[in-house]
């Protein structure tokens, strides 16, 4: 019914993949074609039959997981545990799966390896189980719903009777990785923002998510859409577990620019700010920001979303908090008027992508150009019915490189917006922490354009059965900060509700 993982990994390689660590060999050869996630006993039995396997490889297969914990090897807090990949994180191809974004023009061509973050959850024991459906090219293509793609389909929220027809708009682009960890595929995902992708998803599937300071670790191998704006992170069911999986993260990596500067900012342990002394609201000054951003008018967020706002922030008040409201952000409105962001973007994606592009073999798209051609080539399959063109491609296209005047113009706007009459404007102002608004409507944008971290928690439901979430936004590297916040939230918030058609 729900159809979230279209490429489940053949766990084979799940577990081979704990081979990841160069202190670990594996032991024994284990055939790629058996998914163990899938096969059945009957197909097991052709298998075995035809010498595929030995009965004794399956068992060791079965067992290698428990027998390293067994043995006392446990390498993380992650170790052995579950989880689902946005489709645009380069994931080494001995696991079985592609890497796509959602394009049939990726199927086949071959990555470097593992991206670094997909290395560092690997060594850190995590098993990559399948890789998610997406907004295809994380919602950079042209008019697509959210959370469609040419190889998967439409995702479907799992809290909303009646998919997207009925109103179950799952939000994108990371669209597969929070439905699926919502509907019990995994027990955490990864997914990528840009602009909401993390944040807006997540808030739609009851998750908490961390979309990191851009920087703070690698983006090196993920099908980029902006070096400037793009971060990967977190989607879980809990504090602990964004901060956790963030920690296993984070890092230098010099073919990513970006990660220079967190070199001083980056820490070894994020997950004590999700326990006490750290999660708490005492001596947290939060900006509300009522102008624009708690508009309806501007959001065309449901009632719902403010009258739960409300209540958390006398909540949050009656616990300690110091709350400056309004604390109003003074670019706001240039957010919905200004084209920087389009532009940033736009060139962005046409210098990154070939970046990306290069670091593949066997691959038939090697520009942005190529790309294009291959949608209008292979429209019968990559477009949806009715779906008019890839207007966003198209527009990209025509850029003329990250030192055009109008380039360098647009990025000293989007921090003007973003930091300098934006989020650094109302935390110095105010002298407070960091703003606390609602995480639908323009929250994420804000924050995308300064490149600096935005967290979501789970905060209501509609009538619908939509969940809805609460953004903290904070300075650069303020993820402990921020961490703090979610993990003061979650101590007082009810238990977040599961999918009742799932029950
Ligand atoms: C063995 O049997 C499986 C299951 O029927 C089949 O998929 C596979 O191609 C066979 N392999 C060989 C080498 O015959
Ligand atoms: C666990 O320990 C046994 C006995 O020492 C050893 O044979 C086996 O290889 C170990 N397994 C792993 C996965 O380390
Ligand atoms: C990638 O997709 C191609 C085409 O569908 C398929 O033949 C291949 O097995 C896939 N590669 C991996 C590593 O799964
Ligand atoms: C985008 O798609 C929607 C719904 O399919 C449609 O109403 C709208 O006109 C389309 N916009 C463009 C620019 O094609
Ligand atoms: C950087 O990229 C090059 C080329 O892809 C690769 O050989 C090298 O190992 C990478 N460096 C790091 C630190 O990953
Ligand atoms: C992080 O700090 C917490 C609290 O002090 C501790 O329990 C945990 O073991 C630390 N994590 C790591 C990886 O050191
Ligand atoms: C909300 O925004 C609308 C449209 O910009 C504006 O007319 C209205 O005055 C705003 N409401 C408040 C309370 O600021
Ligand atoms: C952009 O300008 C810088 C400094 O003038 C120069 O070093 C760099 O090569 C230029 N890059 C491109 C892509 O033209
Ligand atoms: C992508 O989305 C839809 C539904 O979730 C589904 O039909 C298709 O199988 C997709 N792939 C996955 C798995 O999500």
């Amino acid at each position: 019914m729900l159809g979230l993982i279209y490429l489940l990994s053949s766990l084979t390689l799940g577990l081979l993949s704990l081979a990841a660590p160069s202190n670990i060999t594996p032991r024994w050869y284990f055939p790629s074609e058996i998914d163990v996630l899938s096969v059945t006993v009957q197909e097991l039995q052709q298998f075995l039959s035809n010498g595929t396997v030995t009965s004794v490889q399956l068992v060791q297969r079965y067992l290698e997981m428990d027998d390293m914990r067994a043995n006392g090897t446990i390498l993380s807090e992650l170790h052995g545990i579950p989880m689902l990949f946005k489709d645009n994180v380069g994931t080494d191809m001995s696991l079985g799966m592609n890497t796509t974004a959602g394009n049939f023009g990726f199927l086949g061509s071959r990555t470097p390896g593992d991206c670094p973050v997909s290395a560092k959850l690997r060594a850190a024991g995590v098993i990559i189980i399948g890789k998610a459906n997406l907004s295809e090219l994380a919602n950079f293509k042209g008019n697509i719903t959210n959370g469609w793609s040419a190889r998967g389909g439409q995702t479907q929220s799992a809290y909303v009777v009646g998919g997207f027809a009925a109103g179950g708009d799952p939000c994108g682009s990371s669209s597969g990785s929070a439905v699926g960890t919502s509907a019990g595929f995994a027990a955490a995902a990864l997914g990528s923002e840009t602009d909401g992708s993390l944040v807006c998803p997540s808030n739609r599937a009851a998750l908490y998510t961390i979309r990191m300071s851009v920087g703070l670790s690698s983006r090196t191998g993920v099908i980029p859409i902006s070096s400037t704006q793009d971060t990967v992170g977190p989607m879980t069911k809990s504090t602990y577990d964004a901060a956790l999986i963030l920690e296993n993260m984070v890092g230098f990596d010099s073919n990513d620019s970006f990660t220079y500067a967190a070199r001083d900012h980056i820490q070894s342990n994020y997950t004590q700010y999700a326990l006490p002394p750290y999660a708490t609201f005492q001596g947290k000054t939060l900006a509300v920001p009522r102008d624009f951003f708690y508009n309806e008018s501007i959001s065309g967020n449901p009632p719902e979303i403010n009258e739960a706002m409300d209540k958390a922030l006398a909540m949050m008040a009656s616990l300690g908090a110091t709350l400056v409201d309004p604390a109003n952000v003074p670019s706001a409105y240039d957010l919905a008027t200004s084209t920087a962001e389009t532009t940033v973007l736009d060139t962005d994606i046409k210098v990154d992508l070939a970046t990306y592009l290069s670091g593949l073999t066997d691959s038939s798209i090697e520009t942005l150009e190529d790309l294009i051609n291959f949608n209008d080539a292979n429209a019968d399959i990559e477009f949806a019915p009715g779906e008019c063109c890839q207007q966003t491609l198209v527009r990209a296209v025509q850029t003329t490189g990250k030192n055009a005047t109008v380039y360098l113009d647009a990025r000293a706007q989007d921090l003007d917006i973003g930091r300098t009459r934006g989020i650094d404007y109302v935390l110095d102002t105010y002298g407070a922490d960091a703003l606390v608004l609602p995480t639908e409507g323009y929250a994420s944008s804000l924050a995308a354009v300064a490149g600096y971290p935005i967290v979501s928690v789970p905060l209501g439901y509609l009538p619908s059965g939509q969940p809805f979430g609460m953004a903290f936004i904070g300075k650069q590297w303020s993820e402990p900060l921020l961490i703090s916040l979610m993990a003061a939230w979650e101590a007082v918030s009810p238990p977040r509700k599961v999918p009742a058609q799932l029950m």
